[in-house]
């Protein structure tokens, strides 16, 4: 399937993988999203990612997290890290994005799995004109949003005079 395989590293950590496969689906790009811990089931891991024909990969994994480089491990093909919060929080942050020197991983905020999909998305968008495009339109979207909460916003102020 060319497009997105997520892993999770565990099922608790679905609420970040839904954010991410919602953004996904709205710009069109299939995806597909498993669980599979690096730790508690690495062959699983192994299996997954040598047998996908993924464009990107994304890894969303919290505590020791090293789900995402274990994927960028065994493959050469763009892997995006989601640190999933937690007791610590910089456990999961640092365990992705401190990667050795030849093993990058793309780390993106805490909890952003909405971040990891626009990325993969742009990547793959890359050789794929009207996925462009409708990456063009989401972001229209957001500044209209913006444009759009400024007048309440300030509606709010004036009416409060
Ligand atoms: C990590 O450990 C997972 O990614 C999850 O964020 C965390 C806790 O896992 P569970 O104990 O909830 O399965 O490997």
């Amino acid at each position: 399937m060319p497009g997105v395989l997520i892993l999770l590293g565990s099922a608790s950590d679905k609420e970040v993988c839904d954010r991410a496969v919602a953004v996904l689906r709205e710009l069109g790009v299939a995806v597909k999203a498993t669980v599979a811990s690096t730790h508690r089931t690495p062959d699983r891991v192994v299996e997954l990612v040598r047998g996908s024909d993924a464009d990107v990969f994304i890894g969303i994994a919290g505590v020791a997290a090293a789900l995402p480089g274990s994927i960028a491990a065994l493959t050469t093909k763009p892997v995006i890290g989601v640190p999933v919060s937690g007791k610590v929080n910089l456990d999961s942050i640092l365990s992705i994005v401190q990667m050795p020197p030849g093993i990058p991983v793309a780390t993106v905020g805490l909890d952003r799995g909405d971040n990891a999909a626009i990325l993969a998305a742009q990547m793959i968008a890359l050789k794929d004109p009207a996925l462009a495009k409708r990456l063009e339109q989401y972001r229209a979207k957001q500044r209209e949003k913006v444009h759009a909460d400024a007048k309440t916003f300030e509606a709010g102020y004036e009416g409060g005079r």
